[in-house]
């Protein structure tokens, strides 16, 4: 029969505690987080539970089994097979038609019932429930539980006169993957510092600077943006979101010293002209030494996306260094972005945006493995290898009235360690367009530097 350890890790391989940095619902930072909800997926290993469980317990003590609902539920059912011992369920709540029982099954007044518990951290929960148990006329006296967060809980009910019984503690479970390398001495000290009720200090992960990034973003746009940001001492890409062909070639000849990239959408400028839009400012990005960035947010099948970005009357594969795009489409639709950079859209920054967790974390995953994809544009951070595009900054307004939110230069490079800020409005609607550019050129150099 294997050892206590080595069931331990067959049921750790199922991933049921995890390390690192979690914030509990009472708001307290955890270094680890425990869930053994995934045990019930394994038959053997549920069933070789239940028998460890059943192993610790003056059976005959118990004329019941009741889980608490829900992650016990499936122990307290395979304890019940293996045992013989009937089983009892415990509703959440009291359903509010028909019987309004709150235990369901078939039991008598007196009876003693083992309670079954996944994980016991303040024992406060578990109290409610023995509470609730009790005033149906059901005796609890033993409660099992599977692991023992060691945080007060098993001392709160043994003061109350219940026996506890713990399969591991988590002190117990770090020493053995401790000892199987699965732990660094760092994170032990954490965990015991966490457990002695120490506040735990987590490192906080450095930021990249613009040259560790140049070691490892080896597209060849990152790179050349990443020089120029050096460069320059600038990290400010200006939005370009004005309407005529006159207006575009102003404002850069104003912002065009302090920028590292100028975003168009060529699709605005009503009079647009490839040899009288498009050739001054390709001439104006080499004299100031920035790219061109057509935010044209592709979100198409490739065939389509292929024929927007080199077709129609912009032909954008002819002039601009790297575009945006959607990942709504998938990893192969961006395959058609061959010759230039992309940068994937992976959250947005207007209110009410479908760009929740799950959708950043697949688009993230894309954007990641795609060859033509360095950077995103994201209110989020994003993977080191990435590098990040923030829009939505503004050094005056919170919004704009139309879903549009904004954020500081300070916030957006300490908090989601941005790479690049994108300002639109902030700039091209300033008296002084020249001086608002170089503004927040030196507020967004400043705040990057302050990160560091
Ligand atoms: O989530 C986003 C993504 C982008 S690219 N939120 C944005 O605002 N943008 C673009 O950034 C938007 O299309 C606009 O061109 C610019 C922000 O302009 P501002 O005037 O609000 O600074």
């Amino acid at each position: 029969m294997e050892t206590k350890k080595e069931f331990f890790l067959e049921c750790y391989k199922l991933g049921i505690i995890k390390f690192g940095r979690f914030t509990l619902k009472s708001g307290i930072e955890s270094p680890f987080y425990v869930d053994l909800r995934p045990l019930a997926s394994d038959p053997k290993i549920l069933k070789s539970l239940a028998n460890y469980l059943l192993e610790m317990l003056p059976l005959d003590n118990f004329d019941l089994i009741c889980g608490v609902p829900y992650a016990a539920l499936p122990m307290a059912t395979a304890m019940s097979l293996e045992s013989y011992i009937p089983l009892i369920i415990k509703r959440k709540e009291a359903k509010d038609y028909g019987t309004k029982r709150l235990i369901e099954g078939i039991f008598t007044k007196g009876q003693n019932c083992l309670l079954v518990e996944d994980v016991i951290t303040s024992g406060k929960s578990l109290l409610e429930t023995i509470d609730e148990v009790e005033n149906e006329g059901i005796d609890v006296s033993d409660i099992v539980v599977v692991l023992d967060r060691q945080q007060g809980g098993k001392q709160l009910l043994e003061s109350r006169g219940y026996n506890v019984h713990t399969l591991f503690t988590i002190s117990e479970v770090c020493k053995m993957l401790q000892e199987e390398g699965h732990l660094t001495d760092d994170e032990i000290e954490r965990i015991q510092d966490f457990l002695n009720g120490n506040n735990v200090k987590f490192e906080e992960k450095k930021r990249l600077s613009y040259e560790d990034k140049l070691e490892i973003c080896d597209h060849s746009v990152a790179q050349k943006l990443l020089k120029i940001a050096v460069e320059k001492r600038s990290n400010l890409i200006v939005s370009a979101d004005v309407t005529t062909t006159k207006e575009l070639l102003d404002l850069v000849e104003k912002v065009g010293p302090h920028i590292v990239a100028l975003k168009t959408h060529i699709d605005i400028i009503s009079d647009f002209d490839a040899d009288n839009t498009i050739l001054p400012l390709k001439d104006l990005a080499s004299k100031y030494n920035f790219l061109l960035m057509e935010d044209r947010k592709f979100a198409d099948i490739g065939n389509t996306q292929e024929l927007q970005f080199s077709m129609g009357v912009f032909k954008i594969s002819n002039w601009a260094d790297f575009v945006t795009a959607q990942v709504i489409a998938g990893y192969d639709s961006l395959d058609c972005f061959r010759n230039v950079g992309v940068v994937a859209i992976l959250s947005m920054s207007s209110t009410g945006t479908l760009t929740d967790l799950q959708y950043r974390e697949q688009a993230a995953n894309i954007a990641v493995s795609h060859p033509n994809v360095f950077g995103g544009v994201s209110q989020n951070r994003i993977p080191d290898e990435l590098l990040l595009f923030t829009p939505g900054v503004n050094l005056a307004d919170s919004g704009d009235g139309k879903g549009q939110q904004y954020n500081t230069p300070e916030h957006v490079f300490n908090k989601l360690q941005t790479d690049f800020i994108i300002v639109g409005r902030g700039i091209y609607k300033s008296d002084d367009v020249e001086k608002a550019a170089l503004n927040y050129k030196i507020a967004g150099w400043n705040a990057y530097e302050k990160s560091l």
